[in-house]
């Protein structure tokens, strides 16, 4: 992170919200815009594109006791990757079997959760001032960072340039006032906070992926499954050169609706890219201090913490910028600020199939 390249009008937003997205300008960017790639010329996105409003999911298992989630069987692995300090060291951990969505959580499950239950997402509360002194005033109204793909970039990469905090942003508008989710049910939720995920999940029975979990499933349960550090063919990430040029060779320029990609071994969508996921775990710096790794299926977790971890990439995610497309990767999101770019699924502790563990 480069809190000093923060220009002073969201130095407020930087001290309350300093991390996830923030957090992801590269070498490789800064560098870019030293040599002056960055310009409207670069501006390449096909925004015109057809994208599709839903995409055909294999049918679930008719014989399943958990219709939509696959079974993950537990195992041991190397938990982290080396491309990022963050993900440093890799380390054994163990992880017992659970049952993951094979999806993201889309808007029209969040619909029916706040239809049955009248919950009011974080986005859409007053934020607490006092718990967050020195804030501008647009950023004491409730709302969301929104991604805005800018028409050039200056010199030193300031991430403020495409990420802006907006008013009234949240799930059912998640690009600000004047866009909505209509047409959009397949599509993950986003704009929701750590909170809404919790309550998401306990509704349904269910819990967040820990994060050793998630990147279990990400693996497809597969403990030799290859670290390739390439950006993916099937999956939505960025094609071009974030943030302003992008090619969308994948078929979407912004978010794809959940199912849109092979799955995984495991029958499991979208875990690499698309909308970043939130796990329970509260955000530590590496897993140098990771605790108790082999043995522990369930590492602490403080129910205060500022940051939790977040996982899989997003559709932003490009090898000029945020090299996140992978398993092992990882990155901090602030717990009661709500983005553009991050959703979540769900995981439920059952027997699988045939009574395993
Ligand atoms: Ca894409």
């Amino acid at each position: 992170m480069t809190p000093a390249v923060l220009p002073g009008r969201v130095r407020g937003f930087a001290r309350r919200r300093v991390l996830a997205v923030l957090i992801a300008t590269s070498a490789a960017l800064a560098a870019a815009a030293a040599a002056g790639w960055y310009s409207s010329g670069a501006r390449t996105a096909q925004h015109a594109r057809a994208e599709r409003d839903a995409c055909a999911l294999a049918p679930a298992d008719p014989a399943s006791p958990h219709p939509g989630m696959a079974w993950v069987p537990g195992g041991r692995f190397e938990f982290g990757d080396d491309v990022y300090p963050e993900e440093r060291p890799p380390r054994a951990v163990d992880v017992a079997g659970f049952w993951i969505d094979r999806t993201e959580v889309t808007n029209d499950e969040f619909a029916r959760f706040v239809r049955e239950t009248g919950y009011v997402t974080v986005a859409e509360r007053e934020v607490d001032a006092a718990a967050h002194p020195g804030l501008p005033p647009e950023m004491r109204r409730p709302g969301a960072v929104v991604f805005t793909m800018p028409n050039e970039v200056r010199g030193g990469g300031d991430v403020s340039q495409w990420w802006r905090y907006v008013p009234g942003a949240q799930w059912r508008h998640p690009g600000g006032p004047g866009t909505g989710v209509t047409g959009r049910g397949a599509w993950p939720v986003v704009a929701v906070a750590w909170e809404d995920a919790q309550a998401y999940a306990r509704w349904k029975g269910r819990r967040l992926p820990t994060e050793r979990e998630w990147e279990w499933a990400a693996l497809g349960a597969r403990a030799q499954a290859p670290r390739d550090p390439a950006q993916p063919a099937a999956a939505n990430t960025w094609q071009g050169l974030f943030p302003v040029a992008n090619s969308a060779d994948d078929g979407f320029v912004g978010l794809a609706p959940v199912g849109c990609y092979a799955a995984n071994a495991l029958g499991v969508f979208d875990m690499i890219g698309n909308a970043w996921e939130l796990t329970a775990d509260a955000w530590r710096p590496d897993h140098a201090g990771d605790p108790a790794p082999v043995g522990d299926v369930a590492p602490p977790r403080d129910a205060s913490a500022p940051a939790r971890v977040i996982k899989g990439g997003s559709y932003l995610c490009a090898p000029n910028y945020c090299r996140r497309y992978r398993a092992g990767a990882r990155q901090p999101q602030e717990a009661d600020l709500a983005t553009a770019h991050v959703g979540f699924r769900t995981v439920l502790d059952a027997p699988g199939p045939g009574g395993a563990r």
